[in-house]
């Protein structure tokens, strides 16, 4: 199968439905990401966190002040990102099996739709397995319908229409007013969101996005591609059809130590979300912030820059400056990209960040792979899980 190269040049694909890409016939337009929810051990200190380290401002908050006696919640955003740090309050129920299973991780991706109750039902109608029937939820800024499917592991979709909303986030949120506010980093918008899955399970996940979800593949790299000494690991990029909504798929692949994918699997115990890419306008800025406020990126050697004009040609970049960050780049035939990839960002070695900025190019800076892939593998050996 010939893979597509670029978003521009989308059209019906192996995993795709045929026409999805022609506005009237797609059966699920996506208007973005709306929020990411992840069930953590403790929301307040997580939270801090991603306020001064990640330079996200307060929005919203729901917990025993309004009304919920369960859990607490902390809605955090920067540019159009939203993330939603939920933590228990009681002893068992789901999100502490959730968070004793996988530990901090992504438990909810939630989609922005014109209509939750279609979503839904185009999406069961296909094969999706429901989480939450349409639900509408009202208070005095208005309503908001929200419905749900699983995905990969136990990661959600949830469906999100709130064009009748104008509230702090969603109802029983208040607005969060903290007299503490460190400015953002420049992120703007979430770029892609990448899924573990196990072993052969990555054709099912991405017939899933296809059949389910009416999303095609745009892009895909086997273990040949992109297999170093150790890590081995196949990947397919399924895409929606206004492109606003991109989910690459890893699956593990045999190398010769353990794959990246497959310490994911262990330490999450099962398929989840590996990494949240966040794109910026100005990478160079974002990152020095986000250093000087503590987060840990994967180090690049020095080596990698050695020949980097003559793989990617000109750029507006100064390499001596990205060279100091760890920023790596890469061009396809569209432009080029650069893109720095946190450590994990909690303690298992799980979930991480990636930071990237994109000048034309539509790609995910398959380029890199080899680089990244080594940083990424001394990080395992630090941990004596390669
Ligand atoms: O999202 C991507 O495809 C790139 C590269 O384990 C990548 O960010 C792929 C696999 C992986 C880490 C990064
Ligand atoms: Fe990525």
């Amino acid at each position: 199968m010939e893979d597509i190269k670029n978003l521009t040049d989308l059209r019906n694909t192996e995993y795709g439905t045929k026409k999805i890409f022609e506005e009237a016939e797609d059966f699920l337009p996506l208007k973005g990401t709306d929020y990411i929810e992840l069930y953590v051990g403790n929301a307040k200190q997580t939270a801090h966190f991603y306020k001064t380290a990640l330079g996200f401002q307060s929005e919203a908050y729901a917990g025993l002040e309004t009304g919920i006696k369960d859990r607490a919640s902390y809605v955090l955003k920067q540019g159009k990102i939203r993330m939603v740090l939920t933590t228990p309050l009681k002893k068992d129920g789901p999100i502490n099996a959730h968070i004793n299973t996988h530990g901090d991780g992504v438990k909810v991706v939630a989609l922005w739709v014109d209509d939750a109750k279609a979503a839904f039902e185009e999406t069961v109608k296909r094969g999706a397995k429901p989480y939450m029937e349409p639900t509408r939820e009202e208070d005095e800024h208005g309503h908001v319908v929200r419905s749900g499917i699983y995905t990969y592991g136990k990661t959600v979709h949830i469906f999100v229409e709130r064009n009748n909303y104008n509230g702090a986030f969603l109802p029983g949120y208040r607005k969060w007013e903290s007299h503490y506010n460190p400015e953002p980093v420049g992120l703007k918008f979430v770029d892609h969101i990448v899924g573990n899955v196990g072993w052969n399970e990555m054709k099912e996940w991405c017939e899933f996005y296809g059949k389910v979800m009416g999303f095609a593949q745009i892009i895909s790299f086997t273990d040949e591609d992109i297999s170093t000494d150790y890590t081995a690991l196949m990947s397919k990029v399924m895409s929606n059809g206004n492109g606003r909504v991109k989910f690459p798929i890893n699956e593990p692949a045999e190398g010769k130590k353990k794959s990246q994918i497959e310490e994911y699997l262990e330490f999450n115990n099962g398929p989840g979300v590996q990494h949240i890419a966040v794109a910026t306008d100005d990478i160079i800025a974002t990152v020095s912030q986000m250093r000087e406020r503590g987060v840990e990126f994967l180090y690049v050697p020095e080596t990698y820059y050695d020949d980097l004009l003559q793989r990617v040609g000109q750029i507006d970049e100064d390499v001596e400056v990205l060279k100091k960050h760890g920023i790596l780049i890469d061009r396809d035939e569209e432009g080029y990209l650069l893109q720095i990839f946190t450590k994990t960002i909690v303690d298992r070695p799980t979930m991480f960040f990636e930071v990237i900025q994109r000048k034309g190019a539509q790609s995910f800076g398959v380029g890199n792979f080899k680089a990244l892939f080594e940083a990424i593998e001394r990080e395992q050996a630090n941990r004596g899980t390669l």
